[in-house]
């Protein structure tokens, strides 16, 4: 990535989820000294501040299905928006969750310039669900799914009808915790998937050499890193809404951001699911930072 304009856009948003306090990712994420971090690295950086999101009344008529559509609809059409403008400004995206749904508005608003994006989705989870296939009704379980065109067409449609991007342009690394029906839609569609068993075996090096030369191959017009905090081990990211034990180090998940760094692929990055009431002393923001370093350019000597 030859651009050194980056804008930070916060996504206080927690209508993906049933846990309260994921909305206040942002604030803790800045807290922990990202402008610095990515100034001292010689970018220019704007933060953007946060997109607006409502605070609604409870309704009482909720799909269980899809739980706060609308709410999740709003805040992803404003950030889609938000994005697509930071695009045209030629500045990088960065985007602070939030909850993992706020990835549909970031997609989206990555599709109107990017024909063929690659997408390095960092997860325990594999986030394909539908609403016939979700056990939660949560659509931070949905965000992919959605995103290659299954599911609410409120969801689908948003600032155009067409599918974001493509299913064999993903690459899930960390999974850990996938629901029967994503198991069956990643065979259906191909999608390619690192699990932690993969990552075990054969190593982070490996995983990401495979994954970053799979991108060259597929001619990709921009390359988005997607990370939910917890893909990470708990042991290191405690404060996420949904742990799963047994997930990446804190040395393979810095291995992995150097790696997409080197590459010189990535033109958009989003950091989610920090829930800072969920967190021992803002352990799990201070990571996201330390990867957001090592993303950008930072090295140890
Ligand atoms: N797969 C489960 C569901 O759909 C849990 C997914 C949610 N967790 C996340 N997203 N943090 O990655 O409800
Ligand atoms: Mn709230
Ligand atoms: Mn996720
Ligand atoms: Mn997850």
């Amino acid at each position: 990535m030859e651009n050194k304009n980056i804008s930070i856009i916060g996504v206080p948003c927690d209508y993906g989820q049933q846990r309260r306090g994921v909305d206040m990712g942002p604030s803790a994420i800045r807290y922990a000294g990202l402008q610095e971090r990515l100034k001292t690295l010689g970018y220019d950086v704007a933060d953007e501040g946060n997109i607006q999101v409502v605070d609604f009344d409870e309704v009482e008529q909720q799909d269980h299905r899809l739980l706060n559509l609308e709410e999740v609809v709003r805040v992803s059409t404003t950030l889609a928006e938000k994005v697509d403008t930071v695009v045209k400004n030629n500045r990088t995206p960065l985007v602070l969750g939030g909850d993992h749904s706020i990835a549909i508005g970031t997609l989206a608003g990555l599709s109107v310039k990017y024909k063929n994006l690659g997408v390095i989705w960092f997860d325990a989870h594999a986030d394909l669900n539908t609403p016939e296939t979700t056990p939660s009704g949560n659509i931070h379980g949905m965000p992919l799914a959605t995103s290659i065109g299954l599911g609410h067409e409120r969801l689908t449609s948003i600032l155009h009808s067409e599918a974001k991007i493509k299913a064999e342009n993903i690459i899930i690394i960390g999974g850990r915790s996938i629901d029967d029906g994503e198991r069956v839609l990643i065979k259906e569609r191909g999608i390619k998937v690192y699990t932690m068993h993969e990552i075990d075996r054969l190593g982070m090096t490996y995983v990401m050499e495979e994954t970053l030369q799979y991108f060259k191959t597929q001619q990709v017009d921009g390359l988005h890193l997607s990370l939910d905090l917890d893909a990470l081990d708990p042991l290191y990211t405690p404060g996420v809404g949904t742990p799963v034990a047994g997930g990446i180090s804190y040395r393979e998940s810095h291995l992995a951001m150097e790696m997409i760094q080197e590459s010189r692929l990535l033109t958009s990055a989003e950091f989610v699911e920090v829930n800072p009431i969920l967190d021992e002393r803002n352990k799990t923001a201070d990571v996201a930072v330390a990867l957001i370093g090592s993303l950008f350019g930072e090295t140890l000597v």
